[in-house]
């Protein structure tokens, strides 16, 4: 019997009316998934560690140099902010990286744009990292504009006139204790928030970094990881200032690699089957990566996001005092992990070395507006 048949006709009914998604094709290709009965998210998909029938919530500031795999993180956590469970977007904060900082404004309004999100402010920020430039001579991989070129009709950025790093300031003052932040770029905006504001270390709740590696694999040189390459200066003040005074959750390279990396036949099996306004758009900005890589398929900002919005998706971290290479002639970037103690340091930064990835697939599927799943 097809699974559209097994299912309550509520949800089916409540999630068509503006998305349309080939509930069938879904569900016989995700192993170990099966479709929940309710179109709000279950705890088990949605579970951020705190209890919102208390009035706890997260509140989380983005800061991000999106990029197609920000654009994923950014509609998973949209889709946590809009489910009104505990979870609220205060700000996007953006940053260069991926692309220029206006490229990123443009990007992240797109985005907002496509779910009618139009009450989270957008900042923009830092345009360049703090020592030097850098300079990217190689083919892009999200495309010149970040969102893989796709000639989409023009958009003006809708960006608040104070800029990211002030931003990052007034949403710790504002939240105090009780701000997360959620960084996908470069770290170059927290590190000049933090160097302005050195009490920001005692006002932030927590950091979740994408960044970094612990093995010495590289994905921009050989041995450093795009965020952390691009601006190490920033990557070493933000570990120095803020850890260990508030938790830093650092996702590194070698655990998306491991964990985050999909096949191209999913992505286009099953992703590419849900019909929805955020598909609509992430199916147009890979579109060229998804021509040029015809085998894995890897959005390690999503992956990233996945771990903030529920914590049952890390399955192992471990706390380790962490630094970054600075003046290495083969390992600039590199992020330096004392694994044996051997500096006798307070750990700065939890590890992320190991994720669910069938529970991760399932927040895939629901970030980009298809139907969710539970394990079975
Ligand atoms: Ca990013």
């Amino acid at each position: 019997m097809p699974i559209s048949h097994l299912l309550g006709e509520s949800i089916y009914q409540e999630t068509a009316h503006h998305n349309h998604f080939d509930v069938d094709a879904i569900s016989e290709n995700i192993n170990g998934l099966t479709i929940t009965t309710t179109a709000a998210p279950p705890s088990h998909i949605f579970n951020n560690g705190e209890d919102h029938t208390n009035g706890t919530q997260k509140y989380v500031l983005i800061d991000t140099d999106a990029g197609t795999e920000d654009a994923w993180a950014l509609y998973m956590a949209l889709a946590a902010h809009r489910s009104n469970n505990g979870f609220k977007i205060v700000g996007i904060t953006t940053v260069y990286g991926n692309t220029s900082v206006e490229h990123v404004a443009n990007n992240v309004t797109r985005v907002l744009d496509t779910v009618h999100e139009n009450n989270i402010p957008v900042f923009s920020g830092m345009d360049s990292s703090m020592v030097g430039k850098y300079i990217n001579n190689t083919q892009r991989y999200h495309g010149q504009d970040g969102f893989g070129d796709a000639s989409l009709p023009p958009i003006p950025a809708r960006v608040q006139p104070r800029h990211s790093v002030e931003a990052i300031i007034k949403f710790a003052d504002a939240y105090p204790g009780k701000l997360t932040i959620l960084c996908l770029g470069p770290l170059t905006n927290l590190a000049m928030a933090v160097k302005f504001r050195p009490d920001l270390k005692n006002l932030v709740k927590e950091i979740f970094i994408l960044g970094g590696n612990m093995e010495g694999l590289g994905n921009v040189t050989v041995s450093s990881e795009f965020n952390f390459f691009v601006d190490p200066e920033a990557a070493t003040v933000v570990l120095n200032n803020f850890g260990p005074y508030c938790t830093i959750n650092i996702l590194p390279w070698e655990t998306c690699v491991k964990f985050g990396t999909l096949s191209h036949a999913w992505r286009t099996g099953i992703l590419g089957n849900i019909r929805t306004k955020e598909m609509n758009l992430l199916n147009k900005i890979e579109a060229k990566i998804l021509t040029t890589y015809q085998e894995n398929w890897l959005v390690s900002d999503a992956v990233l996001a996945a771990c903030l919005i529920n914590q049952n998706v890390i399955k192992k971290s471990d706390p380790y005092h962490c630094t970054v290479e600075l003046s290495g002639q083969h390992t600039r970037g590199m992020m330096i992990v004392d694994k044996c103690f051997l500096q006798q340091k307070q750990s700065n930064a939890n590890l992320i070395l190991e994720i669910d990835q069938v529970l991760y697939e399932a927040m895939l599927v629901w970030a980009a507006g298809g139907p969710v799943f539970s394990k079975k």
